[in-house]
Order: C-alpha cells, then structure tokens, then sequence
C-alpha cells in the first residue's frame, strides 16, 4: 500500500486524533498510523480532567455533544492534610473557570466515532511504523499492517505516538536536549463501580503516602494511592487496596470510601521530562511524545491538546498562505505553556507526597508550603490559576 496526503500522523491518542479532526476541519487531509486496535486505545483508562480551555476547543470542533451530558463539572477541589480537608473554590478564585471531569477514553472514543463518520483514515495495528526523510521537503512513514507493506509520502510528520513512540528517537541525539526527573514513587491507580468519597477530587497529603480520590461519573470512582515506584500487582489484592484507601482518606468526620468491584488496576510511574525543540525539520513532536508531566497537576492530556491547537493553526496558514512563521514559531510557542505546566506539576507533585529518607527539614517545609496554600488567599489563588489552566496566547 502507498498512499499520499498532506500530513502524516504517527499515534491515535488525544494529540494524533485531535489533530487530525482540527486538521480536516480546514480542508486538511492526513492519515493516523496506530500501533494497536481501535478496542485498545478506547479502553485504556488514564487522564480524567479537563481544562476549560481543552472543553472550549473540543466544543468549537464540534466534539461536546456527550461531553456536555455525561462531563462533571466541578467548580472546586479538595486538598486534604492529614484527617482535615480544605476546599479551594476554582471558579470563584479564578474569577468563573471551572475543570470538567470526563475521562479521555470517553475524548478517545468521540474523536475516533467523528474521524471516521467524516471519512478519515484511522490506520489501526500498524506495526513497526519508521519515519523517514524528515529533515528534506518528502518526508515518508513506513509500517506494516496486515502482512502488507505499508509506505505514506507525506507534507509533513506529527509525531503524536506519546512517551515510548518511535518519533522522538528518530531525531538525531545531538539534535534534542532531554531535561527529566523521575520521583522515588509511582501510582497504584484503580477504576470501581463504586460511590465516589465526595463530589470533588480530593487530592490527600497523608502520613502513609499521598492519595487521590477522582471520579468517571455518579456511579464509579477513579482511585489512586501512592506506591514504590517498582510495586508488584499481586502484592495488592482488593481487599488491601480498600483498606489503604480508607486509611488515607479518613477525615475527622470518619470513613469515607466506598467499596465497590474494581474494574481496573495499574501502576503509573511518575516522571517529568521535556525533548527540546518540539520541530525537527517537517517533524512536528506533540503531546508526550515531547513531554511527560507527573499525574498529579491533571496536566498531560491537556497539554497535547493545547499543542495540537497550535499545530493545527500553524499548519494551516501553511497550506493556505505558504506561511511558515507560525511553523517556526510552534516548538517556542508550546514550550512555555509546558514549562509552566511543568513546574505546577512538579509543585503539586512536591507538595502532596511523601517523599522516602526526606529529613525533618523538607517535611517542616512541606507542611507549611501546604497550610500557606490552604490559608492565603494569594497562594490557593495562584494553585487555582494553574489548575483550570492559563489562558491560551498568554
Ligand atoms: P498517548 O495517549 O500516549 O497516545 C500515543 C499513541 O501512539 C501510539 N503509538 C504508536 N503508534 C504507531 N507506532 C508506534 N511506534 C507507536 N508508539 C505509540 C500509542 O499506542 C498511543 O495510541 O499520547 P498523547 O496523545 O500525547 O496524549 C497524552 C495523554 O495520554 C497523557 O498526557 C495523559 O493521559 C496524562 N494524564 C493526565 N492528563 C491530564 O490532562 N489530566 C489528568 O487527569 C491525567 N491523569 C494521566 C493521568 C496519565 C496517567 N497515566 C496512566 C500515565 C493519570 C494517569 C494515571
Ligand atoms: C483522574 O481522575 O484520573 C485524575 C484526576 C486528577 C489528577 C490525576 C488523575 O490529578
């Protein structure tokens, strides 16, 4: 098979999809290569907020109708220290901006239903997809699919295939500066036909290790529990599992988790990471493909939506007006709304975990950077900032 379209697209995660749709929405065309099956990727259970900038993009493409019925949208959330809980009230400390709680299996699969009613191409269980020739003005993706050869000659390459793709190694060493940190824990994660413990996300700052109580709707809690970043499934039957949870998110007003069948279990490692510069010649790097931010700040998924945003725009006034301003701009442009993602990220991550051998020292601090975000005003203003997201341009 050999096929030709304007831009090649390595991944159907959020980036990959999204962009493509953003891209077809301009008379665009492309083709998404993807390594595994359609079931897959609209069954993988990961990120669950969203910005009101993410909810604002996919609603001007088109893409709300299901997440206006079935998104929650929370106006606040709950930091918990200890047994005590605070709430930070997002929408009146950032002035009416709120974040919706939709899982992004639920984007995934509105972003493949949409492509594919609009006639795109969707080339799911790609294997061993190769870039090539991205450096000169014909770039190429090669894979195999069905025991068939498969070769796209392309405009352009998005690489959208996230933290493990093949894209981001395919540039040159030299060519890419790499700054990453991983944290000595990771993220024993669980999905459970379950009452949620409150109507809010609670994120737990406990004695034990850190704690997250999050939701997909009414009737099912999202769950995670701070763990050794090597720690082995079998070791956590159900039944310990719950009774962490209810350890962690006890308040003074006593138990509140509610057990349920848990439909999924996994581990997530935590790690920061940024490849600078996001363009490599005709190769455009989007979403964890570039970047990695560690869970806790909800900022992963939202980040590749805004980068697809740029790219698509950036893309467009390409093809309609052979401007390549936009194009050379695009690896600055993201940059800095990751950076600062990065760094909330980090500060979130910082703040609510506890860290192993930490000495008496980082614990004073910790605790008191958590009571000043709880008590001032200026400080739960600049979290909440942070947490719907900045604005898109600034
Ligand atoms: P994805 O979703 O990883 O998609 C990449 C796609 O590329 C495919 N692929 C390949 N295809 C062809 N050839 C190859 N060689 C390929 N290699 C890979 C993969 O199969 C896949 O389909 O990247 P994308 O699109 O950049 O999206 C990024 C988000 O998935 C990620 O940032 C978020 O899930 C992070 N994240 C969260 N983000 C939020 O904004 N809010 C949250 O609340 C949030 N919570 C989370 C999270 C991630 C988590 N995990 C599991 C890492 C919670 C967790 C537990
Ligand atoms: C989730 O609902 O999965 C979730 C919520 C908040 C986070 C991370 C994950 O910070």
């Amino acid at each position: 098979m050999r096929e030709r379209t304007q831009v090649g697209i390595v991944g159907a995660g959020p980036a990959g999809l999204l962009l493509s749709h953003l891209l077809h929405l301009q008379g665009i065309d492309s083709i998404v290569v993807e390594a595994r099956s359609r079931a897959y990727v609209e069954n993988r259970v990961r990120a669950g907020v969203l910005e009101q900038g993410s909810v604002d993009t996919l609603r001007d493409a088109g893409l709300d109708a299901r997440l206006r019925r079935e998104g929650l949208v929370h106006e606040g959330i709950q930091i918990q220290i200890g047994e005590h809980r605070h709430r930070l009230d997002l929408k009146e400390l950032t002035g009416g901006k709120v974040i919706t709680v939709y899982g992004q299996q639920e984007v995934v699969k509105d972003l493949i239903a949409q492509r594919l009613a609009d006639k795109g191409a969707i080339l799911f269980e790609a294997e061993d997809a190769a870039i090539h020739d991205f450096q000169g003005e014909r770039p190429r993706i090669t894979f195999t699919r069905a025991q068939e050869e498969g070769e796209i000659a392309c405009d352009f390459i998005a690489g959208c295939d996230g933290f493990h793709g093949v894209c981001r190694a395919s540039v040159p060493p030299g060519a890419i500066t790499v700054y990453d940190r991983v944290y000595p824990f990771a993220w024993l994660g669980i999905l459970a036909k379950a009452e949620p413990s409150s109507e809010e996300v609670i994120y737990v700052n406990h004695p034990r290790g850190f704690a997250l109580s999050s939701m997909r709707s009414h009737e099912v809690a999202r769950l995670y529990l701070q763990c050794r970043p090597d720690e082995k499934l079998e070791l956590w039957p159900d039944a310990r599992i719950w009774e962490e949870l209810h350890t962690r998110l006890r308040t003074e007003a006593g138990d509140t988790v509610h057990e349920g069948a848990v439909l999924e279990k996994g581990v997530t490692g935590m790690r920061s990471f940024v490849a600078e510069p996001m363009r490599h010649g005709r190769l455009f790097l989007a979403g964890d493909a570039a970047h990695i931010v560690p869970p806790t700040g909800a900022k992963g998924m939202n980040l590749a939506v805004a980068d697809v945003r740029v790219l698509s725009a950036a893309l467009s006034a390409f093809f309609r007006e052979k401007r390549t301003d936009l194009l050379d701009g695009y690896s600055a442009t993201c940059l800095k709304r990751i950076w600062r993602a990065e760094h909330f990220s980090w500060f979130m991550t910082s703040m609510l975990h506890k860290f192993p051998n930490e000495d008496g020292f980082g614990q004073r601090l910790q605790r008191s950077q958590l009571d000043y975000v709880v008590s001032s005003r200026a400080a739960a203003q600049s979290l909440a900032e942070n947490y719907v997201g900045l604005p898109f341009g600034a």
